[in-house]
């Protein structure tokens, strides 16, 4: 770590560069809401993400490549592949929700997909559906057709990443879902290899990069609760607060059952002990 190069910040990781043709991943455990990163942090939150996405990289190395190499032995650190990203979000949606739902609400359809008329907020979609969206640097992703996508990744490689997205989608969301958790959308972020092979990087299937529902309380027609970021949204919206940086401290409370959320979400879907991921971070790397 002390004689990496720092490459990237994200809002709640870090990127390092090891060598030329590996980087390192580091998730804090820092937690954003209404895209602003709160001064309070939520203990292992990074170990969380990076365990759960190691784990599904795991998972689906039949399905697709993925840049993982390892994990560290801190549990939030995560070795990986350089690739060459492509400069598209794959966003896959099983449900409609957030920009999917306001796209549909105002245009009846979502990045070209026509999509049954009287779908209400949340509802769960005929087939999950492929929504490519740019890389924004700062701000919002914005949803673009697929020839848009085409025209900055190429049709070949944008149908490739459209197969493999679907696959992942309906892998990842059948299994969860035996889980109770509704994986609502997720967001994938592919790269080329030095062989020019697409592969899955940065973090896949993740709270931070997913919609994660309780299948329990699923009841479409209105917004679902988060399944782990719902105390932070009750208690920003108690607060309020106008949404504005500097976000506000999150009290004890908020704090402990934030964290037990998404350790909760850890153990349903890897069926892992936390504490047996705390003590040696490759237990997730066994397939
Ligand atoms: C990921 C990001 C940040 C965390 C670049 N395997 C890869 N090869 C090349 N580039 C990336 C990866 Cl994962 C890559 N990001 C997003 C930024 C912290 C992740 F600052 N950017």
């Amino acid at each position: 770590m002390a004689d990496a190069a720092h490459v990237a910040s994200g809002k709640v990781r870090e990127l390092y560069a090891l060598d030329e043709d590996r980087l390192l991943l580091v998730a804090s455990d820092r937690i954003s809401t209404f895209d602003v990163v709160l001064p309070t942090l939520i203990p292992d939150k990074g170990r969380v993400l990076t365990g759960l996405a190691a784990f599904w990289f795991t998972r689906t190395r039949t399905l697709c490549l993925n840049h993982l190499l390892t994990v560290r032995p801190d549990g939030r650190s995560t070795e990986c592949r350089r690739l060459t990203m492509l400069p598209i979000e794959c966003v896959v949606r099983g449900y409609l929700a957030g920009s999917g739902w306001r796209d549909y609400r105002t245009h009846g359809e979502v990045c070209g997909h026509r999509l049954p008329a009287g779908l209400r907020e949340s509802d769960r979609l005929p087939e999950p559906i492929f929504t490519p969206a740019t890389k924004a640097q700062a701000g919002h992703d914005e949803n673009i057709s697929r020839e848009e996508a085409a025209g900055l990744v190429g049709a070949e490689r944008l149908a490739e990443a459209e197969h493999l997205s679907l696959e992942l989608y309906r892998f990842a969301s059948d299994y969860a879902r035996e889980r109770g958790i509704v994986i609502a959308d997720t967001k994938f972020e592919f790269g080329l290899d030095r062989a020019g092979r697409l592969t899955l990087g940065d973090e896949a299937l993740t709270p931070d990069s997913s919609r994660f529902w309780p299948a329990d309380q699923y009841a479409p027609g209105v917004a679902q609760p988060s399944f782990d970021k719902q105390f932070v949204r009750d208690y920003c919206e108690q607060t309020g607060w106008d949404k504005t940086p500097p976000g506000p401290e999150l009290p004890p409370d908020v704090v402990s059952g934030t964290r037990a959320r998404y350790v909760e979400a850890f153990e349903r879907l890897t069926a892992i002990a936390f504490d047996e991921y705390l003590n040696d971070p490759t237990v997730v790397l066994r397939g």
